[in-house]
């Protein structure tokens, strides 16, 4: 799937697009304030006729600290990373147990430690998944992405291999990283950070500040991978390019798209529509000069911009996930996104070429501090991890 590459629809665009005029200065941040969670963006929407549901919010599990990602495994389990600690753990009927693992190699440092998490959709036979984290490797270090057993009982995870090494690092900043299983084929997505270099995110053979897709078992680079002939095999790898630091990936059911979310500098966070080979315009040298846009249309070539920005400031979006089921109302087939500084979830909806309509921020998401993940459950209900540091909780969320 090919999204279109579209221009920069801030919401300010869409509002005069609609015939609204100018509202002043509107900055998504700012959406969802009025009272009842709307954005103040209502008039003329395809979903107009649908209401933004109440949410329900539920803690699923507590006691946590930064965890990082969560998805079922089936029969009502979780699968929860934690970063710091490198802690993996199983969770049923709120009860969490610890995974043994070789937590001692997992690299901890700053926002780089046991992070994001796929689960093979035949789990139930394979009982295999795939993690990314920083790692220890012959006296040096990586951040890489690894393809685990659980034992029948879930209380141990044995290694069946690393499916991708060599992810740059330095202090642990701009430690990405997110994996996506494809939907329609044996591609596995990996979202990159930059690991604060400069020169990573454009030099197409360093796996920093990309998005690479590769076979979810072996790790090779796959047929119809935009530089699937280069010379160079971590290029061969590279789906896009020019990325800051991935931290969310969602493919999107009805049509298999998929987009990256990733942090801004002090600016424009991003949700950008990945296409082959595209560029996402981020090199912010020399000397990691974060002056520079997110989206630099000087450098060489054509830069992408991004289908959602937040302006200015950040936010820090960071996870996503497609909401899906008409009991949403008007949040079905809108992009949940968590948001770490701006502790808030958006519900943003696209247009079947993934311009930007309208945006929520429900108040009810806004009252548990910072937040990384959604992982949408097979009915269709939210996972969201929390990121305060401690005490933090897997909640869920469904609508009323
Ligand atoms: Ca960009
Ligand atoms: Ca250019």
């Amino acid at each position: 799937m090919t999204p279109r590459r579209a221009g920069r629809p801030t919401v300010l665009a869409v509002a005069v697009a609609l015939g609204l005029g100018t509202l002043g200065p509107v900055a998504p941040v700012a959406a969802g304030e009025a009272p009842g969670g709307f954005a103040p963006i209502q008039a003329e929407a395809p979903d107009a006729r649908a209401s933004a549901p109440r949410l329900r919010v539920r803690t699923v599990v507590g006691g946590l600290a930064n965890p990082w990602d969560v998805q079922p495994i089936g029969g009502g389990r979780l699968l929860v990373t934690e970063r710091d600690r490198a802690r993996l753990s199983v969770v049923r009927k709120g009860e969490r147990r610890t995974v043994r693992f070789p937590r001692k190699k997992v690299w901890v440092s700053g926002e780089t430690g046991l992070m994001s998490l796929a689960v093979d959709p035949a789990f139930d036979r394979t009982r295999r998944f795939w993690t990314c984290q920083g790692w220890r490797a012959g006296g040096g270090r990586d951040v890489r992405v690894s393809l685990w057993k659980l034992s029948g009982n879930a209380r141990r995870a044995s290694l069946v291999r690393h499916v991708v090494t060599g992810l740059p690092v330095t202090s642990g900043r701009h430690g990405g990283c997110r994996v996506l299983l494809d939907s329609g084929s044996k591609a596995l997505y990996v979202g990159t950070g930059d690991a604060a270099d400069a020169g990573n995110p454009r030099d197409l053979t360093s796996l920093g500040g990309k998005v690479l897709r590769v076979h979810r078992r072996t790790g090779r680079a796959l047929p119809g991978n935009p530089f699937a002939d280069a010379a160079d095999p971590r290029q061969r790898l590279v789906w896009t390019f020019g990325h800051r630091n991935v931290q969310g990936l969602a493919q999107r059911p009805s049509d298999g798209s998929v987009v990256s979310v990733e942090h801004g500098s002090y600016r424009d966070d991003e949700v950008n529509a990945l296409s082959p080979g595209a560029d996402f315009g981020w090199q912010p040298g020399p000397g990691y000069d974060e002056s520079v846009p997110m989206t630099d249309q000087s450098l060489p070539g054509q830069q992408t911009e991004a289908i959602w920005s937040s302006g200015n400031p950040t936010i820090a979006t960071s996870g996503a996930a497609w909401v899906e089921g008409s009991r949403w109302g008007a949040y079905d087939g809108t992009l949940a996104v968590a948001a770490l500084g701006g502790e808030r979830m958006l519900f943003l909806r696209f247009d079947d070429r993934l311009r930007l309509q309208r945006e929520w921020t429900p108040g009810a998401l806004r009252r548990h501090g910072r937040l990384r993940s959604v992982t949408r459950l097979p009915d269709g209900d939210l996972l969201v991890t929390t990121s305060n540091g401690g005490n933090d909780r897997v909640l869920r969320v469904s609508p009323r």
